[in-house]
């Protein structure tokens, strides 16, 4: 039996498909282009090249991918199962080739057929299929998880239309459709023959069944059909390949045949219309949320597929039912697939026939939630009107739910109808709401925020009262970023550099980063790291240029916010500091200010006014900086168009200066405040999110800290915060608002920027104002270390040496060992 399964496992070995040396490759090129392209090499276009060589790099993964599903097939694994509405994977191609170790030969098998990578990495269409940290962080973690061999799917939507493409038109952000999937999709394996179906709408109906069970069929007004779509996900330098599960919705012919049967030929395809538009576009905003039944649908759309796949997979080893939390954990990300509390209990109760109390247990030690946002209204609710009309039957399991935990409260804290209110999944005040947190704090086993700031005011605000019910479920997990992608890929320099100082054991084991430390103090050594910065900071300079039209120059200061566009992230804030140095060197031309270049870049949800004005701000001040022959060698402001995975890469290797200038207690973990980190960027920054961690691990001296703390914003709003008294004692600011108000930025428009600046004078909800000061002072300390060469050197090389822990694989060690007991099972392929 052993060996009938081991052979089952072992792929035809045809060297053209798995061969790792550069004359393989080059013929497996040859050969995909032909068979797969259907194109000779006369005729191929850059992108059939491409093509070819991502279906040479696939058919090599391949092999690992089908040994990877077998060894967990067969053995006692527990499977990780991410679940999560966005996974912002980027551009596959150099990073499978990272993976399996293959760059250099893929460049020397595409030059022997005439061919630059370089080139055919650049056709690569990114899989937008996320808004900003929360998609891109379980990205990286499916990258840590299969790095670490552990067993893992990763469960989302396989959206048409991803995050939109931002283009800049006469300084405004204009939207247009990502049609990624346009040239078709080379790492995507669709299998139809794995679907399932999914319910919307109608009533529900109680009976007694046969053996006197009270049960309840759901009578749906409609079904979906769900099918997988697979990506793999290659893990660095070993055989693991885990799988990346996207759903696509299709319509079920059952339901059209009923049309069709009374001639109805247009409803029929309207069914179909109306199916497919279940994953057509990915929402794109990223904090709050807004109550759209579309948005809804999906979440239980893909989550019931998930689930359903869960048990299928459960069936298939031949294991009970009530095995299921032994052989997989289910993490929430965020509250968007909270759902899945609801949908396992009816899949559990209603399918397979369990008592609600085995169920429950099942259910409960099943999932973990992560939380990702203080911002309470980013708290996802629903209308019970809109739940109850589109899933009437996890509605009523909610009701269930909620009925036996509010017992559990009443009999645990008696008396105490005030509490019994805040935790219920039912908001009762005003129109009656579902809430999504608290439905997924009550089905899940462990609760973790993403840093350790974030999961302590968790515990003192939004999740208080569960934290006192189950202090034991929570924790924190400290986010993490792939050091995969975001060095060894995205700076090959500096990764060379690492491998010579400290051995190539840094990719995986990040600790030994610290033996830079030392280095830090050699002269020759600082120099070789500042070259290599320099490179890549030209690297850069040569993207804003062609991007944006700007030419900047390598040798100042790179200073750069990239992230969502967001007020509580206050990009708002660096252009008050920008337009302060303007203002200053204006006065005084000689004035001695440290050379910088000022980068933005960052999606605004397309309904985010004001978000959409802070771009304007930005553009508005880049074209008055920038033209101006005072600032010339001295200032420079760009705003780097379309913000994605891609266009990160040569960002965060580019970079002097990394703002994390978020409110206090707003900003939930961030990880691009690591990927800066990493690349030896110096933070300057806010106790907020990880940016306190970040600082621990560099030192206080090799951090620029500034601001009110998360206690200090409270009371200050709680004191009656008003921002006009700022503005009126201080002169700097009340020039640099004046200048906004008045035109200078818009051409003269004096209405342009009124909205922004009136709501800064008189709300300034995120206390821009109220921190501008020390911040403009903690930039001219900036300036003044900018000045020492050699100082900020050592503070760079001393940023990464200390990065370690904000490696994504310490994180997932951390979920495994703590929240999932998911434990490495290795692959031998072949075997
Ligand atoms: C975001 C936070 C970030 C955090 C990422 C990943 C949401 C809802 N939250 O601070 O704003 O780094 O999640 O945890 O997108």
């Amino acid at each position: 039996m052993a060996k009938e399964r081991a052979q089952a496992a072992a792929l035809p070995r045809d060297p053209i498909r798995t061969g790792l040396s550069a004359e393989a490759l080059q013929r497996a090129v040859l050969d995909n282009l032909a068979y797969v392209q259907g194109s000779l090499p006369a005729y191929a276009t850059k992108h059939d090249w491409y093509l070819a060589l991502a279906h040479s790099v696939r058919d090599r993964l391949l092999a690992r991918w089908v040994a990877s599903v077998e060894v967990f097939a067969r053995s006692e694994v527990k499977v990780a199962c991410y679940l999560s509405a966005e996974f912002l994977i980027g551009p596959q191609l150099g990073n499978n080739l990272l993976a399996l170790g293959i760059e250099n030969e893929a460049r020397e098998a595409m030059r022997a057929l005439g061919r630059d990578l370089d080139r055919l990495l650049e056709v690569e269409e990114e899989p937008g299929l996320g808004n900003g940290g929360l998609g891109r962080l379980a990205a990286c973690y499916m990258d840590s998880l299969a790095a670490l061999e552990v067993p893992a799917i990763g469960y989302g939507i396989r959206y048409e239309f991803g995050i939109f493409d931002q283009q800049i038109v006469d300084g405004w952000q204009v939207e247009r459709t990502d049609k990624w999937l346009e040239h078709g999709n080379p790492w995507e394996i669709v299998r139809p023959q794995v679907h399932y179906y999914v319910s919307f709408g109608g009533r529900t109906e109680a009976w007694i069944d046969e053996a006197g069970r009270y049960r309840v069929r759901w009578l749906p007004s409609g079904q979906v059909k769900g099918v997988a779509c697979d990506t793999p996900v290659a893990g660095y330098r070993v055989p693991t390949c885990n799988t990346l599960r996207l759903w696509k919705s299709e319509a079920v012919e059952s339901f059209d045949f009923q049309d069709f049967n009374v001639g109805d030929y247009y409803g029929a395809v309207q069914a179909k219309v109306v199916s497919e538009t279940l994953s057509k576009v990915l929402y794109p905003n990223d904090e709050p949320e807004i109550g759209k039944r579309l948005r809804l649908a999906q979440q239980y759309f893909f989550v019931s597929c998930s689930l359903q796949d869960m048990l299928h997979l459960l069936d298939l080893k031949g294991e009970p039912v009530a095995r299921f939390p032994n052989l997989f954990a289910a993490q929430l990300n965020d509250t968007h697939p909270a759902i899945a509390v609801a949908e396992l209990m009816r899949l559990l109760v209603d399918e397979r026939l369990l008592p609600w109390d085995e169920a429950w247990d099942i259910t409960t030690r099943t999932f973990a939630y992560t939380n990702h946002t203080l911002l309470p209204e980013a708290l996802e609710t629903w209308s019970l009107e809109l739940f109850s009309n589109l899933l009437p039957r996890p509605m009523q399991i909610i009701y269930e739910i909620n009925r036996r935990f509010l017992d559990e409260v009443r009999a645990r804290l008696p008396g105490d109808e005030g509490r019994v209110q805040r935790m219920s999944l039912i908001d009762e005040a005003g129109g009656r709401r579902v809430r999504m947190a608290n439905l997924a704090c009550v089905g899940s086993h462990a609760v973790n925020g993403v840093a350790a700031l974030h999961s302590e005011l968790l515990k003192q605000t939004v999740l208080a009262d569960f934290a006192a019910l189950w202090p034991h479920k929570f924790d924190n997990v400290t986010n993490g970023v792939t050091p995969r992608r975001f060095v060894a890929l995205s700076n090959p320099d500096l990764a060379r550099l690492l491998d010579e100082a400290v051995g190539p054991g840094w990719v995986t084991d990040p600790a030994r980063l610290r033996g830079l430390e030392p280095l830090a103090d050699d002269a020759a050594f600082r120099e070789r790291w500042r070259a290599v910065k320099r490179a890549n900071k030209e690297r850069l300079a040569g993207a804003i240029r062609d991007q944006a039209g700007i030419v900047v120059d390598p040798a100042a200061m790179f200073d750069i916010q990239v992230k969502r566009i967001h007020e509580y992230k206050r990009q708002h804030l660096n252009v008050l500091h920008i337009v302060t140095l303007y203002q200053r060197l204006r006065r005084d031309p000689d004035l001695p200010v440290a050379a910088r270049c000022f980068v933005f870049g960052g999606k605004a949800a397309p309904g985010y006014h004001m978000a959409k004005l802070i771009i304007r701000l930005i553009n508005g001040v880049a074209e008055v900086v920038n033209s101006d022959p005072v600032m010339a060698g001295r200032l420079k402001v760009a705003f780097v168009p379309d913000y994605n995975v891609r266009n990160a890469q040569p960002v965060y290797p580019a970079a002097d200066l990394s703002e994390q200038i978020s409110t206090a207690g707003k900003e939930a973990s961030g990880t691009g405040n690591m990927k800066f980190m990493m690349n030896g960027a110096v933070t300057i920054g806010t106790l907020d999110g990880a940016n306190v961690e970040i600082r621990e691990e560099a030192g206080a001296e090799n951090f620029f800290l500034f601001g009110l703390t998360a206690e200090q914003v409270r009371e200050t709003q709680a004191a009656g915060y008003r921002p006009a008294d700022v503005v009126n004692a201080n002169a700097e600011l009340r020039e640099a608002l004046d200048l906004i108000a008045g035109g200078r930025f818009s051409r003269g428009d004096i209405g342009m920027f009124r909205p922004l600046v009136e709501n800064l004078v008189h709300h300034d909800p995120f206390l821009v104002l109220a921190d501008y000061a020390d911040y403009v002072a903690c930039q001219d300390r900036v300036s003044s270390a900018w000045t020492d060469p050699e100082r900020w050197t050592r503070m760079s090389i001393l940023n990464t040496a200390r990065s370690g822990k904000f490696s994504s694989d310490r994180a997932i060690r951390e979920y495994c060992e703590r929240i999932w007991a998911a434990r490495a099972v290795p692959v031998e392929p072949g075997k």
